[in-house]
Parts: C-alpha cells; structure tokens; sequence
C-alpha cells in the first residue's frame, strides 16, 4: 500500500498542506512503485477524514465524495494499480469513497472497515452488514482491518463468508493494542504466534491477507510461512436475498418466515401528516417508523410523495432521520426516477426500491441505477398501456422485465415481485389471479413475491375479515412480504399463525 492513508484534503489541511494533494499523493505512489518494481502491485490507499457526515456531522455526502475524488484521480494518475480504503469506522463514508472511486475509475477497488471487540464499528455496524452494503455497492474484495487481533478476527470474517460472492480480505493487528510505561502503544502477539492465528483467517474464509498496526516484516513473513501452503476458499455467487440499513441485514429465501413492509410513512391520505411534512417536520414519520418496527415490521417504505414539499429533500431527509431511530432496512418509494436515485446514492444500507414496472422510459433509466447501487426492487407488472387485462399478460410482463433486468447484471435474487392486487369488487376473480401470480413466482421462477392488501377489499365492509383471510392464503401460495400497517393486530397475527401453521423455521418462537 501506498502511503497515502491520511493524504485527503481535509486531513491534510490540519498540517497546512491542502495545496499539495497532487504532488503528495502522485509522489507517494510513485515512489511505492518504484520501491516494488516489477514484484508486487501498488494500491493507492485512503481512508477518513476525520470530519463527520451529516446529520451527526456537518459535511455534505456529495463534498466527502468529492474529497475522495480529488484524491483517487493522483492516485491513478501516480500509477497505482488498485485501490484500497482501509481502516473505515464509518459505513456512509466508506460507501461516499467506494462512489467516489467507481466514478473515477476502472480500478478495482478493496474496502476494509474496522470493528471493535462486540464485533461492531464505533458507527455500530455489525460485520455482515458492512460486507453486504459494500459488495452490493461493487467493491471488489471486501473485509476487515486492524480492529483486535487475528484471534478476535476469525469470527468476522465466518459471518462474511456466509454472504460473500467476493473475496474477504483481513488485515488484523498484532493482537491487542495497550499503553506502554512511556506511553506508547504494544501489541501483544509475536510474529509466530501471529502467523499460527492467521492459518484460522484463512480457515474462516479470508482469501487476501496482510497485517496492520503492530506487525513488521517479520510477521508478513510468518503469515506468509503458514498460510501459503492452504487452499483458499472457493469464492462464488451465493444465491442469498437481503437487505440491509446502516447497523442491520435481514436476509431471506422463499421458503423462510413471513416479512411485513410497513406502509404508513406515506402521506396519501393522511391529513396531518401532510401538514407535518409541508412544515418541513419529522415527528409523525419517526413516530409511525418506531411503531411499525415494534409492531412487527422487517421492512418500512417511504413514501414522500405529495404536492407542495420538495419530494426529493424530504425523501433524503426522512431517510436519514428514520435510518438513525430504527434499524429496519427501508424501501425506497418514488414514481420519480431521480428521486429514486438520490435516496440510494445516500442511503447507508441495501435498499428495496418500489417499484420497477415496464413503463419503457423510466425502466431503462431505474435498472442500471439498480444495479449501481446494489439494490433490490419490487417489479411492478404494470407496462405503458396500463394494468394487464388478465393473468397472461401480467406473467409476459414479468418475464419481460426479468428478462431486462438480468441484461444489466441483475439476477432473480435482486427482484420482488408484487402480485398487483385488483379489487374483487370490481373483478370476482381479482385474489385468485394474485394468488396464483405468487405461485407462479414461486414455484416456476423462484422469485420473491409482494403484495399490498387495502386493494382488495375496497368498497366492501368489514375490510379488515377480507385482507385477513385473502393474506393468509397468500401466504400459502408462498408470498415473501406484504406491504401493510402492522399495527393491524389481526393482520400481523394472522401471518405470523400461517407461518407457525406451515412449520417455517423460527416461525413458533415468533408466534409464541
Ligand atoms: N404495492 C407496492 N407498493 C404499494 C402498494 C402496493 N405502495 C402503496 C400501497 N400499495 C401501500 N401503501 C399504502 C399506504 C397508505 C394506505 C394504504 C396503502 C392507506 N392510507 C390510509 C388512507 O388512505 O386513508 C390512511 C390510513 C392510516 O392513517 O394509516 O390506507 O400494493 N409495491
């Protein structure tokens, strides 16, 4: 690695020497070059700048992705090979670097963050979630660094693997740092006993390896003497669906317990809340985000879309307001392209977007953003002519838009797709046909499923029987999550009984 750790203008700045990013991180690199000669690859290095994001901080996510450009563009330019950012306690400011990095550059790119002895980063972000958040956000090795010592590694780098389609790196300390008598630092592992603990790190799943603060050649060397020997771990695609926010993932398959969208940040319909969000406030939203996530929701949507506010400011806003008081991944909901995109660009997890249909203009614009930013989404078989006429045509749109999508490098672990539920009201036959779409999704296609459920029973009375019953055969035919107001106790309890019914795994604990 290239010197480079520290050597962003913010930083630089505290020693007077903001004018001399250029020649500083072009000459350190340079110099590393010619150090390795033709024997090993350079990496431009960077890391945080000290200066925190807001809302915790006051710097905008837009200039720390800025900072990091300047940077990485002297770094390529110095000739590096990769790119590696290390030492990262913050999971927004090692995405604003991983941005900054892939819209600077082809080079590949590691990130490492760094945990504390529970396991988290001082942000609070456990290890899948960092490994998640990034991989999805195109990193191409992710994993961790200094932190503890390898002993205290093993166990991060096993909960990566589970989730890792890239390879882990691990770069740990020699063991525990303390305080000398003169007041310096020591690390409590030799070189030997340091490579012995890194032969585990290998047996953990780590396939990139090196060692941080407290190890000298010495202890490379060791690492080197035990581990070379090893088979690495066979790195491949793991097939897994999850979602993730800032300090939590969830992750789920077809066939695994029931998840609830909470619907209610969204002002269609409620008065007051319209008159809080054109006041610019944020109570009732983070009232109805820690009620819905009591309630029972793994998931919550929001929804800013109104006349009179400034959707998008709103929509960023409430993202952050909301990502701080809960820790439920979110599911951005916008009919507005761009509002899509600037809530992923900052949004410090793995979302669900809601929705994708097959409105020609504005899919061709969403998947690639999709997959930029690593997120999943709701496919919404709807097309430019408007609503299928019958259960034919809404699967052709579903396979149309797979179909689409996986051009742009999406697989059927990215999609959900929501069963678009018409009212019975209207068409008698309107729940078979859902339900039959979830099968279909299912069984034929093995792909998530979603439905919304206030529909269904529009203009009937006692609505709360109809969505009860119409959600519980959902749930029979297969159906992933609904979106819904889970604080409709007889909803909530009829879902969580179906699961416990269908003997899924950690449904009893649940019902109970
Ligand atoms: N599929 C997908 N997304 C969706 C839906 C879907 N998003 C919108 C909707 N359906 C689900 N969300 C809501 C949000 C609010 C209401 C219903 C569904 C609602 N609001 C009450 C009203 O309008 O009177 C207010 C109730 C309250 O105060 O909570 O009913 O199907 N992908």
């Amino acid at each position: 690695y290239a010197p480079t750790f520290t050597c962003n203008r913010i930083k630089l700045k505290e020693y007077g020497l903001e004018k001399e990013v250029k020649e500083i991180n072009k000459g350190l690199v340079a110099i590393s070059k010619e150090a390795a000669g033709k024997k090993a690859y350079v990496a431009g290095n960077l890391t945080m700048t000290g200066e925190q994001l807001k809302p915790i901080g006051s710097m905008d996510f837009e200039t720390l992705i800025d900072v990091y450009k300047e940077q990485i563009q002297y770094l390529v330019d110095g000739g590096a090979d990769l790119l590696v950012v290390e030492t990262m306690m913050s999971l927004m400011e090692a995405r604003a670097a991983l941005i900054a990095a892939k819209e600077t550059c082809d080079l590949p790119v590691f990130v490492t963050m760094t945990f504390e002895e529970d396991g988290k980063t001082l942000y609070g972000t456990d290890a899948v979630t960092a490994f998640v958040t990034l991989q999805q956000l195109g990193a191409d090795a992710v994993g961790a660094n200094c932190s503890t010592g390898p002993d205290k590694m093993v166990e991060i780098i096993e909960s990566m693997r589970e989730f890792g389609s890239i390879p882990i790196i691990s770069k740990p300390n020699a063991g525990m740092p303390s305080l000398s008598e003169d007041g310096g630092t020591i690390y409590d592992m030799d070189p030997k006993e340091f490579g012995r603990e890194m032969k585990k790190i290998v047996e953990a799943g780590a396939t990139i390896l090196g060692g941080c603060c407290g190890t000298d050649p010495e202890y490379i060397r060791e690492l080197v003497k035990n581990t070379s020997s090893m088979k690495p771990s066979q790195v491949e695609e793991k097939g897994i669906r999850f979602l993730s926010s800032e300090r939590h993932t969830i992750s789920f398959g077809l066939d695994s317990k029931f998840l609830i969208v909470g619907e209610r940040i969204n002002p269609t319909g409620k008065k007051k809340l319209q008159q809080e969000l054109k006041e610019g406030k944020m109570e009732m939203v983070l009232d109805m985000a820690a009620e819905q996530e009591e309630k029972g929701a793994a998931i919550l949507d929001i929804n800013m879309g109104m006349n009179g506010i400034d959707e998008k400011e709103m929509m960023i806003k409430a993202i952050y307001e909301v990502s701080r008081c809960v820790s439920t991944p979110l599911c951005i909901d916008s009919s507005h392209v761009d509002i899509i995109e600037a809530a992923l660009r900052i949004y410090p997890g793995r979302a669900l977007i809601n929705s994708i249909s097959l409105e020609k203009d504005k899919m061709e614009h969403l998947l690639p953003i999709a997959k930029k930013y690593g997120a999943m989404f709701i496919l919404l078989p709807l097309s430019d002519k408007g609503l299928p006429e019958n259960l034919n045509e809404k699967i052709e749109i579903i396979n149309t838009i797979i179909y689409e999508a996986q051009k742009y490098g999406l697989t059927k672990e990215d999609i959900v797709v929501d069963g678009l539920v018409a009212t019975i009201g209207a068409n008698p036959n309107a729940a078979r046909e859902t339900l039959e779409t979830i099968r279909y999704c299912k069984e034929q296609l093995q792909v998530a499923t979603i439905t919304g459920l206030s529909n269904i029973s529009f203009g009937l009375p006692d609505r709360i029987s109809i969505n009860t019953a119409f959600l519980t055969m959902a749930v029979q035919n297969g159906l992933t999550m609904a979106i819904a107001n889970p604080s409709q106790d007889l909803l909530v309890k009829a879902a969580f009984a179906s699961d416990l019914l269908l003997n899924k795994t950690g449904a009893d604990i649940r019902y109970i």
